[in-house]
């Protein structure tokens, strides 16, 4: 280890640590005892190229511990990304480039949105997936044309929530020998020391996980780590390597949980300066610390691009369908422009909206070969399965991830599949255990993430298995979560345009569920309306007052109840809402014609009623849990009948 990387390691600390202060908010702690990790991994090992931040063999590196964001701005800051001293020195303010957790697509080098603890970890085995999985598909004798690891910082805390456990296990199974988890073991957290909370060995832990195990002694000592990367390399299994740093290094409540998350004051700054014996400039980079990273990190990633692109020259000139094919994967080229083969159903034929969303998806498989995904251990439930076998060491090219039951980490796999380029993730689950990998999904809609998440057994109507397997208020929470499309679609025509387009879009993730039972397919659904969100689906012979708007499985028992109203002189139209997210962007004009003021409005769905308030004056829903029972008594249980919905509609017009 020589003097400049200690004059970097410092600089990084002092910068880092005045950038908080400055700030009156962020996380000293990392900042100052991980340092070291960042700078040698940066400077003898990452390649990246700032030029071209979205260089597709770059390594891809994921602060999984996303408090730890100062550190991270200031790699980029050094590495040549497009972020500024002044930058820096804005660190968490308003419209700042610099926002207090690292925010994927909100600057260049950001890979993904951390700072959930778990989720960048466990969202890294994704990337390494899609890693092997290309690199199976494309690489050639003397051509690795993709070839890259991905590079996890992640701390106590992160290692602590049970995603990243879900993920690792995989990650272990896979055998994912390119994942190179550094973890910042410093045994502090947040509310005092890990021993107060955890009695684990976790060599033994990732051990017993197929990983291999590496510890660092002294994390101040960069040889040791740029070592331990070295034999990480090596390994034919995903590594971890403990290093043992110690939190808030330099400063003068080091090693205690205090420096964790507060600001050092000045004094505590000028202690940090005299104990590291820096006395660079405030809030700046000495030069030779500038030099250092343009020629380590720079140049070298300059250089390793160049030498990429001269590879893929050679490599298109000798395999050139190959390369042609590697293109459309790098550049998501794939359209659904013609489906016309596309599964058909016949009106009046009755199946479950899941069974037509597992057809749809091995249509889809066919057309689209850069869409990779599954279950969590409920294929034959959700009817959800990647094609061409199960991926894996000795099948890299299956396209079917069998999850496991771990529902967290799928979904977190999904978004790093996503996020790493050139592949599509989606994956499928009971909705009523959509509970479990929520979180995911909210760092998708956060990051504007087209990851595509599928539930079957959408209600109550699951039957026997009673309320722990019956979904009542899950639809709510995804229909609130800004930025996503919730699609329930009613029947096979529906469910074929919500898969259209969940899979065409690219700036949001969907959400489709479907349903246990058989549904009529029906003559009065299509799919320009699914596009619109909602549309009618039933018009009175006599002009309307009363409008009804209905989704998914209740939509037919709806109509039915339309119609016998009919017959009674109650004049009801019905109006068919798969997705409010679409229908909330169409015209005043349209929601007008759509939901008319003038009508009385009820909302008919077997699940909690609070989302159909913004639509409906009145809602027939279920806030109640349900109960364990043969499906055929469920809708008279709940009174989801033509008939019970009917006499609600008299009620409503005191008839
Ligand atoms: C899921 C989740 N829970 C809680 C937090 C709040 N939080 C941020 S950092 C942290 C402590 C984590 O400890 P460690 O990973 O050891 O970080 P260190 O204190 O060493 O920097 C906590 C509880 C969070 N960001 N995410
Ligand atoms: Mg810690």
């Amino acid at each position: 280890m020589s003097s400049i990387d200690t004059l970097c390691i410092n600089a990084l600390r002092v910068v880092g640590a005045e950038m908080i202060t400055k700030a009156k908010s962020g996380h000293p702690g990392i900042v100052l005892g991980a340092a070291p990790i960042l700078h040698t991994l940066f400077t003898r090992h990452i390649n990246i190229n700032p030029e071209d931040d979205k260089w597709f063999n770059r390594d891809r590196f994921i602060l999984s511990a996303g408090h730890g964001s100062a550190l991270l701005y200031e790699m980029l800051h050094l590495s040549g990304y497009d972020l500024s001293m002044e930058d820096l020195k804005n660190f968490r303010q308003k419209g700042s480039k610099t926002p207090g957790h690292p925010e994927y697509g909100h600057v260049k080098g950001v890979e993904i949105t951390t700072g959930p603890l778990g989720q960048g970890i466990s969202s890294s085995v994704g990337m390494a997936i899609a890693e092997s999985f290309l690199a199976a598909k494309f690489n050639k004798p003397k051509y690795d044309i993709v070839d890259h690891y991905t590079y996890v910082l992640c701390g106590d805390g992160d290692l602590q929530e049970g995603i990243s456990m879900e993920a690792a296990s995989l990650a272990g199974h896979l055998n994912l020998k390119k994942l190179i988890v550094l973890y910042d073991s410093n045994d502090v957290q947040l509310d005092g020391d890990v021993e107060q909370t955890n009695t684990e060995n976790i060599k033994m832990k990732f051990e017993a996980m197929n990983w291999n195990y590496i510890k660092v002694v002294d994390g101040n000592n960069c040889d040791s780590i740029d070592n331990a990367i070295k034999e990480a390399k090596k390994s034919n299994k995903p590594t971890i390597v403990e290093i043992k740093t110690v939190i808030g290094y330099g400063a003068p409540n080091s090693g205690e949980s205090s420096v964790h998350g507060k600001p050092m004051p000045e004094d505590d700054i000028k202690a940090l300066r005299k104990n590291l014996s820096y006395n660079g400039p405030v809030l700046e980079y000495p030069e030779e610390v500038k030099k250092f990273y343009k020629e380590n990190v720079i140049d070298r990633g300059n250089e390793e691009e160049s030498n990429w692109n001269e590879l893929l020259a050679d490599y298109r000139s000798e395999y050139n369908a190959e390369y042609e094919e590697f293109l459309k994967f790098m550049y998501n080229e794939f359209k659904l422009d013609d489906v016309s083969d596309m599964p058909k159903y016949e009106v009046g034929s009755e199946e479950s909206t899941r069974k037509e969303m597992g057809k749809y998806i091995d249509y889809l498989s066919t057309k689209l070969p850069n869409i990779i995904g599954g279950s969590a251990d409920l294929s034959s439930s959700t009817m959800v399965k990647g094609a061409d076998g199960i991926y894996g060491p000795s099948n890299p090219l299956g396209r079917n991830i069998k999850f496991g039951v771990r529902e967290h980490a799928m979904a977190a796999i999904i978004n790093g599949i996503t996020l790493h380029g050139g592949l599509r993730g989606f994956c499928a689950g009971f909705f009523v255990f959509s509970d479990y990998l929520k979180p995911a999904v909210r760092l998708a809609s956060i990051m504007k993430l087209p990851s595509i998440f599928l539930f079957s057994h959408d209600t109550i109507c699951v039957g026997e298995d009673g309320p722990t397997h019956q979904p009542v208020e899950q639809l709510t929470m995804f229909r609130s979560m800004p930025n996503t499309n919730v699609i329930r679609p009613a029947d096979a025509k529906e469910m074929a345009e919500a898969m259209l387009l969940a899979f065409d879009n690219n700036t949001y993730p969907t959400v489709v569920t479907s349903s246990r039972q058989g549904l009529p397919n029906l003559a009065c659904t299509n799919a320009e309306g699914v596009k619109k969100g909602a549309y009618v689906v039933f018009e009175p012979k006599k002009a309307a007052k009363v409008t009804l708007i209905s989704c998914g499985s209740e939509l037919f028992i709806t109509i039915n109840a339309a119609k016998m109203l009919e017959e009674e002189g109650i004049n009801c139209k019905v109006v068919s809402m798969p997705s409010m997210f679409l229908f909330d962007k169409q015209s005043n004009e349209y929601k007008e014609e759509i939901l008319p003021k003038k009508h009385l409005k009820m909302a008919v769905e077997l699940g909690a009623s609070m989302p159909w308030y913004k639509y409906a004056d009145e809602v027939y829903g279920l806030d109640e849990f349900g109960a364990s029972m043969p499906i055929k008594y469920i809708h008279e249980t709940y009174g989801f009948t033509a008939e019970a919905i009917a006499a609600r509609v008299k009620e409503l017009l005191n008839k």
